[in-house]
């Protein structure tokens, strides 16, 4: 008889409404038979009523870049149990390059196979993992090299436009730059399949997309596409169970987090991560060092290729997106920290760098990584080059150890891409202001324009507490210099581990930060949806300004908390300046004298500030006497 001792984990509280005034809107796609989910936002019309009667204007419902996956669909039932629905299963069976394992090939899965008391904590009785056939490469870079444009990329395509409307007739075919100085309301250029394919192909972006993780929705990381950010959740010894994490994974994605990591140390790693990845509608990360550390006990000197190469088969065939792999952390290159304030801060860095000096031997992830590249490219994981001496303190910003490691990073993306595995590049850390721009530019340089994907990083170490806020200063001014994925600071930072107010506050902090950057970088479509809100404030459409925002229900409630009366949200004012000192009302005023004067705006401000003026003499002449 099977001992179950442990308990199936309970329902954790997923909040299923879409966010108000949105709902789930499917785009189809013209070269493949997908839908791709995206987000409109409804909106109410401009009402005007200058001299007579009331004039209702129609304003388009506004299209958003969706990540909450079918959480926000009434119409898809969820069951936890079961996982989401696998919406690329068929697409990646139809390519004919993988096949049905009869069993998981790490020694670690099939021993916790026959582990009975797992049993309610699993998920891989009801699925068989895929590999590549023998000799094939099913990697998103592979086929884009020989110029296929798979569903995953013209899905891509579709949800990086944000607008609908713009995309609508264009020839998918046709490469399409998006340019720069997008004026209101007019993008130049679109994002095409075919510009998605060229940008994966050259190395500039890449697609993270195992096929062991079909639930996932596909998406891009790279320069010329939206930014992008992380998020990090996982267990520790110490705190948090698999439904807590679960259920952060869920709140992630719904507030805009465009990749997930799970970076559990705790008990039972290995459930946790297949319950996330079953469940997570984004593509998921890790860190492997982590658990293989876990199996050695914490020992890192125990730590062997044989046991880490297992452990990356085990969680490819669990369906991880992309690895961390610290591998840039040299022998050579340890010496170099010794004089730093905080010496190595990267957790996989440090355990690494433990068993180089235990041995006095070379990092075996990089002795070992063409063997790396040919798991890689049987499961399309890519790879995540980590930043294991990325500087943890203002005064270790840009020094030798760290720009020695990003050197060997770049060395080590020409071998993945020789093996047409998709690698981006991790960026610190701390680092002020005025030294940001050159890591940017160093790592274009050294790693051939592989997409960055950066921690924050924190521009100055005095406000713990708040270091969503120091690090969001510093990811905004690196993602318009050009870095792809900004992974999220939560105000936990370096304090303890984040709970769900801190993933929350750490995502809609980092959108902020994302989002800056693509209106710098003149994304085709990032301005549209400020314009729509600037339109829907300016109009005293209170419900639209709120629905508009990356975050609704703070918006409401704080606007609430002055002013709770349904009347409030037509009103033409705020709290904020009252009803006779809004600088928006008075500005409506204006123009509705001009209109009713038959005078241009621009006569009227020149005939006001001439009243004005001479009121503000005759009044100063007495003030300074
Ligand atoms: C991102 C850029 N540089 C580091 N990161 C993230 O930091 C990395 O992807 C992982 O999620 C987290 C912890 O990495 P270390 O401390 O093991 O390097
Ligand atoms: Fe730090």
């Amino acid at each position: 008889m099977s001992q179950k001792t442990e308990k199936q984990p309970a329902p954790p509280s997923i909040t299923r409404e879409p966010l108000t005034g949105s709902r789930k809107i499917y785009v189809p796609g013209q070269l493949h038979n997908i839908r791709v989910a995206m987000r409109e936002i409804l909106v109410s019309d401009t009402v005007s009523h200058l001299n007579g009667p009331e004039i209702r204007t129609a304003n388009a419902p506004v299209t958003v870049y969706d990540t909450s996956g079918p959480y926000t669909d009434p119409a898809v039932p969820i069951d936890l149990q079961k996982g989401l629905p696998r919406l690329r299963e068929s697409w990646i069976r139809e390519r004919n390059d993988v096949e049905e394992l009869p069993d998981f090939s790490s020694d670690y899965c099939r021993q916790r196979m026959s582990d009975t008391r797992l049993d309610s904590l699993r998920f891989e009785h009801i699925r068989k993992p895929l590999r590549a056939k023998p000799g094939q490469n099913v990697t998103q870079l592979h086929y884009a090299r020989q110029g296929i444009i798979t569903p995953e990329m013209e899905y891509i395509a579709i949800r990086e436009n944000q607008r609908i409307d713009a995309i609508r007739g264009a020839d998918p075919l046709k490469e399409q730059h998006p340019g720069n100085s997008f004026g209101a309301n007019t993008p130049k250029g679109f994002i095409t399949p075919e510009f998605v394919r060229q940008e994966v192909a050259a190395g500039r972006a890449i697609i993270p997309s195992n096929i062991n993780h079909p639930e996932s929705e596909p998406m891009i990381i790279g320069r010329n596409f939206l930014v992008k950010i992380n998020t990090n959740i996982g267990n520790s010894v110490v705190t948090s169970s698999i439904e807590e994490e679960v259920e952060k994974a869920v709140w992630s994605c719904r507030w805009g987090g465009d990749t997930l990591m799970d970076l559990s140390t705790g008990k039972h790693i290995h459930e946790t991560r297949e319950w996330i990845i079953r469940n997570c509608p984004v593509p998921v990360g890790t860190v492997p060092i982590y658990q293989a550390l876990e199996k050695v006990n914490g020992k890192a000197e125990d730590l062997t290729w044989a046991l880490f190469r297992d452990t990356l088969i085990e969680q490819a065939e669990q369906g991880v997106d992309y690895f961390t792999i610290h591998a840039g952390v040299r022998l050579r290159y340890i010496p170099l920290t010794a004089k730093r304030v905080t010496g190595i801060v990267s957790r996989g860095g440090s355990i690494l760098a433990k068993w180089c000096l235990a041995h006095h031997r070379e990092n075996f992830l990089y002795t070992h990584f063409e063997e790396i590249c040919e798991i890689m490219k049987a499961y399309d994981v890519a790879f995540s080059l980590g930043d294991g001496l990325r500087p943890g303190s203002i005064a270790d910003a840009n020094d030798a150890a760290q720009f020695a490691e990003l050197e060997t990073l770049g060395e080590l993306t020409k071998i993945a891409w020789k093996h047409d595995v998709q690698v981006m590049i991790e960026g610190p850390g701390h680092v002020p202001m005025h030294l940001i721009k050159e890591n940017m530019e160093k790592q274009l340089q050294h790693c051939d324009e592989a997409p960055f994907y950066t921690l924050g990083p924190l521009t100055t170490d005095i406000a713990p507490g708040y270091d969503h806020i120091t690090s969001a200063i510093g990811a905004a001014m690196i993602g318009w210099y050009g870095t792809a994925m900004l992974c999220y600071v939560t105000p936990k930072e370096h304090l303890g581990l984040p709970n769900k107010k801190d993933v929350k506050d750490g995502v809609i902090t980092y959108k902020i930060a994302a989002h800056a950057a693509d209106l710098a970088k003149g994304h085709p479509g990032a301005q549209y949806r400020d314009n729509a809100l600037s339109k829907a404030r300016f109009e005293f459409r209170w419900e639209d300004q709120f629905n508009l925002s990356l975050d609704p229900d703070t918006a409401r409630s704080f606007h609430d908390e002055t002013l709770p009366a349904e009347g409030a949200k037509i009103a033409h004012f705020c709290s904020m300046c009252g009803p006779h000192f809004c600088s928006m009302k008075i500005t409506q005023d204006v123009r509705a004298y001009a209109e009713q004067q038959g005078l241009a705006e621009a006569d009227v401000l020149d005939k006001a500030m001439e009243t004005k003026a001479k009121e503000f003499v005759e009044q100063g002449a007495q003030i300074y006497q």
